[in-house]
């Protein structure tokens, strides 16, 4: 395919992934500004590479033309939470608004991939506009937590970097840091329980003391 041709498909993408990045941007600004905590830590977005898109076509026998339709992922959104418990409330967060509809979800944090790959994934559909008018898109966004994003991030250049033949020995201490992670993010969310305990009794007393 012409570069030409591959600029015009993805450069909606392009301004999907922007505008999704700007918004979500936005809404932890809103959090901090009401005084709320934000669920959201950090957010992340990319087209993916021509070359990776022709790969993924290649491996699961897609079309050329059916690629927009079938690859789901051509736009993809990042969401990095502090703690698990975020990433439900951004779920809901993503489920309540009116500018992006959600066509399926994929739970690997209740699910782990085999890999050890942990993240909540839904794919939306997104309308932006066009010089030729409205187009809608899909786009994956995944949520998880810093301690998954840093393990997912560390196996994702393992795996570019062994393609298929990750050594036995690195493959088993990926799996032992996968568990690790899992127990990292129980103790931060016990950490966090504790805070926010904290936080509820401190206002209770408040609420108390301007009672009296
Ligand atoms: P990239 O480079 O991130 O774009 P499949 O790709 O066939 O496994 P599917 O249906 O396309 O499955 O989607 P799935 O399983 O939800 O995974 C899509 C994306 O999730 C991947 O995109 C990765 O970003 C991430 N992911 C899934 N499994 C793993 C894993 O074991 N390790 C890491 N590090 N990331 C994972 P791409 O296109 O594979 O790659």
């Amino acid at each position: 395919m012409e570069i030409q041709l591959w600029r015009e498909i993805l450069n909606p993408y392009e301004l999907a992934v922007e505008e999704l990045t700007v918004k979500f941007d936005h809404l932890v600004r809103e959090h901090k500004a009401s005084g709320l905590y934000s669920p959201i830590e950090q957010v992340d977005g990319r087209v993916k590479a021509i070359s990776s898109i022709l790969e993924k076509a290649q491996k699961k026998h897609i079309p050329l033309d059916e690629i927009e339709e079938k690859i789901e992922d051509i736009a993809g959104i990042r969401i990095i939470c502090q703690f698990v418990e975020d990433i439900n409330k951004v779920v809901e967060l993503i489920k309540q608004r009116n500018d992006m509809e959600v066509k399926s979800e994929k739970d690997y944090i209740t699910n782990m991939k085999s890999s050890g790959y942990r993240s909540y994934h839904m794919i939306v559909y997104y309308q932006i506009q066009t010089l030729k008018g409205p187009k809608k898109l899909q786009v994956e966004i995944q949520i998880r937590t810093l301690a998954m994003n840093f393990w997912a991030t560390i196996e994702h250049s393992l795996q570019y970097k062994y393609k298929k033949n990750m050594p036995e020995h690195i493959r088993s201490r990926l799996t032992g840091a996968a568990d690790a992670i899992i127990l990292l993010d129980k103790e931060m969310s016990l950490v966090r329980n504790e805070i926010m305990d904290a936080q509820n009794s401190f206002q209770i007393k408040a609420n108390i003391v301007a009672d009296i």
